[in-house]
């Protein structure tokens, strides 16, 4: 039996994080811990872009545009959707995880997903580095192991087709 897990090994990995500016005074802090934690797992800072756009609405479209450079092992996405007094919440956070989703089945490359969608500022508060930790460094996390992992899983299966070409 096999089994296979990724490692968040950040060593020659080349990693986009994308930001929006929307609520800055959280996703400031989001992007901080997704860079801070891909530095601490090997990422060198030159081989880390980033990118912002104005709001979690536009994160798709950025990192579609991204993703067709094939520069990158990894996106990071990060964003803070907070409930307001009209649908606009549903419709902005919905599009946002529905594409990010859609992208990175689509091109095969991880994008953690580190926007934070909350009924108030004092929940985006404790997800940007309070109480509930930092999900920006979460979703870094997140995405350098599944780099890793799409790599192991490449690896055994081009080792499987040559066995079998024997
Ligand atoms: N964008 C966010 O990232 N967070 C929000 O909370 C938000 N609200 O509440 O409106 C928001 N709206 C802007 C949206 O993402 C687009 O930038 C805008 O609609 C222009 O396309």
């Amino acid at each position: 039996m096999a089994e296979f897990q990724g490692a968040p090994a950040g060593d020659g990995r080349r990693i986009a994080v994308l930001a929006s500016r929307f609520n800055d005074e959280v996703t400031k802090k989001l992007l901080n811990g997704a860079v801070e934690c891909l530095v601490r797992h090997g990422v060198k800072l030159d081989d880390i872009d980033t990118v912002w756009v104005p709001g979690a609405w536009e994160l798709p479209a950025a990192a579609e545009r991204l993703l067709a450079t094939e520069r990158y092992d990894a996106i990071v996405a990060v964003g803070a959707v907070i409930r307001g007094e009209t649908p606009h919440f549903d419709y902005v956070a919905g599009e946002a995880a529905r594409g990010l989703a859609a992208l990175q089945r689509e091109f095969a490359v991880p994008i953690g997903f580190g926007v934070l969608t909350t009924d108030n500022d004092d929940q985006a508060e404790a997800r940007s580095g309070g109480a509930h930790g930092n999900k920006g460094a979460d979703a870094a996390l997140a995405a350098l192991e599944m780099a890793d992992l799409f790599t192991r899983l490449d690896v055994a299966a081009a080792e499987a087709g040559d066995a079998g070409s024997d």
